[in-house]
């Protein structure tokens, strides 16, 4: 029952009154309960043991503050620190990823022991929202790939889609006066893209188990890809031979598409995607601005899997 759909644009860019009055009038007192609870979840980080991976940019690194305060996650609210704020009741721990459709061996998996099984490797990636701002950031996790691998893909499978957790309870951007999206958030990948060596499941950053905002316990990275690819707190995986349909594609088709790859000869409808803001930076003037690069860097990784693909229509 979506009784409000926002415009078709982020928070971020406009907040129409209507949103901004129904919004305060849901946080209410229940956003500073929240808030006392968020401390408690952050002491309950674990640190991980990461191996050091060849994957690491030379850019200097995102404050942790800046990770984990500056955050799109709907499933919390729409504001960039509503993630923080709001996500102290939800819990992580114990979880289990379903992995089903098109394999030989389905199942579900518990991702403390899928911790234990594969290594988790610090990567340190740059991230891109299609806001067109930046962050460069430490990962911990491991690559999809090892995954896909486990469950035996069959020949006919062609993409995989993923699910993000439903639990209005523990997420009030899922019970909401308004209904800002409609969940679960899905997502999806191209199956070579999601075996490409790039492509983690993340279960940390900074060397910490995933703070709620960021994803908890387990989320996709993709960083050739702008950031709404990368979902979040994942509870199911299915191969498939048919394209996953993806949030925000189907909310705003005209401006954003299945593959979501970086690119900045492709502006956004709205505004130009030549330049990034990279948050935790200043400058005399703002935020310090870089150049977009094609592929977000990683052109020379991934250029080749969409060779002779039109890039301004499969955007
Ligand atoms: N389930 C879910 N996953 C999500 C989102 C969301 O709203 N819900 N937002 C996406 C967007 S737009 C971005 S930019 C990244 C942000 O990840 P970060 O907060 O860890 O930087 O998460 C992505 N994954
Ligand atoms: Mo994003």
């Amino acid at each position: 029952m979506p009784t409000y759909r926002p415009p078709k644009i982020a928070s971020s860019e406009i907040t129409p009154r209507q949103v901004y009055v129904r919004r305060r009038e849901f946080l209410g007192a229940a956003a500073l309960g929240a808030m006392a609870l968020y401390g408690a979840g952050k002491a309950s980080a674990a640190a991980l043991s990461a191996v050091q991976s060849k994957y690491k940019v030379d850019d200097k690194t995102t404050p942790l503050k800046d990770v984990t305060t500056y955050n799109n996650f709907y499933e919390f609210g729409l504001d960039k620190g509503d993630p923080a704020a709001l996500s102290g009741d939800f819990k992580p721990l114990p979880w289990t990823v379903k992995v089903d459709g098109m394999v030989n061996k389905p199942g579900t998996f518990d991702i403390e022991a899928l911790m234990k099984e594969f290594p988790i490797e610090e990567r340190t990636y740059r991230m891109r929202c299609v806001e067109a701002w930046s962050m460069v950031i430490p990962w911990d996790g491991f690559p999809l790939a090892s995954l896909l691998d486990k469950v035996e893909p069959l020949g006919s499978a062609k993409y995989v889609a993923f699910e993000t957790v439903v639990r209005p309870e523990e997420m009030p951007g899922q019970k909401g006066l308004f209904q800002s999206l409609d969940w679960p958030y899905v997502e999806g990948l191209r199956l070579d893209e999601a075996r490409h060596p790039l492509t983690l499941l993340a279960v940390g950053l900074y060397g910490e188990t995933l703070p709620n905002q960021n994803g908890a316990p387990i989320r996709l990275v993709v960083p050739w890809k702008y950031g709404f690819k990368g979902i979040k707190s994942i509870v199911r995986i299915t191969l498939t031979d048919q394209q996953p349909k993806n949030t925000w594609q189907v909310t705003n088709p005209q401006e954003y598409g299945f593959y979501a790859n970086v690119n900045p000869a492709v502006d956004h409808p709205r505004w130009s995607q030549a330049t990034e803001r990279r948050i935790g930076e200043s400058g005399f003037f703002g935020a310090s601005r870089h150049p977009t690069l094609p592929f977000n860097g990683y052109a020379d990784e991934v250029a080749s899997l969409y060779a002779g693909m039109e890039l301004k229509a499969n955007f």
